[in-house]
């Protein structure tokens, strides 16, 4: 395997290779080079997932490539948070062999189309925020360090029946969306589980702007909490219509819900907002205060959860490819399910299925900003 490996690198990599690495390409004195395919949430009314996301992407990019050990070269493609552009987009870096592997799409209904179609392909991908039921369980090609929503919302339930004593729940979810809908089956499950009363299940559509009759009917039931899956633009109109009309009630979010988005465009109304999250900016780990720093000076603001979990990733990433010691689409992928980082959300390694266990912190909204919910 040794003498392999140097006759490899001795001819710049090609050989029998077919996957992923182009001549040349492969290792310059051994840095491993590989070309790494991004496709994000970059335009409409989700864009902030996706800008969140690559700016996470890019500030990683300088520090691994300035420290030398591998180069990485990020091609990002935008998806609109659409299946098909998504897929288009992603189709188009699979097609180029130059490219080793992918990074997103962001929202989970996108990698319902493109997981299977890069697992089918054997071009290893990671999610950095598909957080529905099933993902990485698409195949043994993908892969993912977002905190799933079976772990993030039983916890944040849990923070809720035990600060408010809340026994009757609504629950208000977008049918038309992979992680909305995902997200309502483990709150229903969740809400069961625990002998929350369910008063009614409402639900909505994707761009809604008018949410007064699920809401007229919640406000009548009288509920002790609102469990609402969405994305952060419905999700922060909702929370606004409901303020206004009087619904003061906690509500509970799901990972959609944990943007800064949601209280840049629902202001007040998002107070009361319970969302459990993998990362906080705040949290008292120098690793992650060197992060926020960085991304203050180069961005002009706080990360969010979705820009340190990209930021994870590309170095999750870096050490796969370091390991593989190739750019190669399959060492890479069995380099990748082998990768143990500490990152800045804690000590990092995949389970069996390409999935991630953490623990959760549970946030609430208050005073306009998410703090820690003691
Ligand atoms: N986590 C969601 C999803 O899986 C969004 C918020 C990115 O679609």
């Amino acid at each position: 395997a040794l003498a392999s490996m140097l006759a490899l690198a001795a001819c710049g990599g090609g050989g029998e290779q077919t996957s992923g690495e182009a001549d040349g390409q492969a290792t310059d004195g051994g840095v491993v080079k590989a070309d790494i395919g991004v496709v994000s949430y970059l335009s409409g009314s989700g864009a902030a997932y996706g800008e969140a996301i690559t700016s996470g992407l890019e500030l990683a990019l300088e520090e691994i490539n300035a420290k030398g050990e591998v180069e990485i070269n990020l091609i990002i493609e935008d998806s609109a948070g659409k299946q098909d552009q998504a897929l288009t987009a992603a189709q188009k870096l699979m097609n180029s062999e130059n490219v080793t592997a992918l990074i997103g799409p962001t929202l989970s209904t996108e990698m319902n189309v493109v997981g299977p179609e890069a697992d089918l392909n054997g071009v290893p991908t990671i999610g950095t925020s598909t957080t529905a039921e099933g993902i990485p369980q698409i195949g043994e090609y993908i892969f993912r360090n977002s905190l799933p929503e079976a772990l993030a919302i039983p916890a944040s339930i849990d923070k809720a029946i035990e600060k408010y004593d809340a026994k009757k729940v609504a629950i208000l979810y977008g049918n038309d969306d992979v992680f909305t809908k995902s997200g309502f089956d483990t709150m229903k499950a969740a809400a069961e589980e625990k002998g929350l009363e369910i008063l009614t299940i409402e639900t909505f559509q994707k761009g809604q702007s008018d949410y007064n009759a699920q809401l007229t009917k919640i406000k009548g039931l009288n509920p002790d909490l609102i469990l609402a899956s969405a994305l952060y633009n419905e999700g922060a109109v909702i929370m606004d219509q409901a303020r206004k009309m009087g619904i003061d009630v906690p509500f509970v979010g799901g990972n959609g819900f944990n943007s800064p988005e949601v209280i840049e465009i629902a202001g007040d109304a998002a107070d009361g907002l319970i969302v459990a999250t993998p990362w906080y900016a705040e949290k008292d780990d120098p690793k992650v205060q060197e992060f926020v720093s960085k991304f203050e000076e180069k961005y002009g603001k706080k990360p969010d959860q979705f820009a340190a979990q990209a930021y994870d990733a590309l170095y999750i990433y870096a050490e796969a490819l370091k390991n593989a010691g190739s750019n190669d689409r399959d060492a890479f992928r069995d380099a990748l399910a082998e990768v143990k980082i500490t990152g800045i959300l804690g000590d990092f390694a995949f389970d069996a299925e390409g999935d991630v266990i953490m623990t959760p912190t549970v946030l609430v909204i208050e005073d306009g900003a998410f703090k820690v919910f003691e």
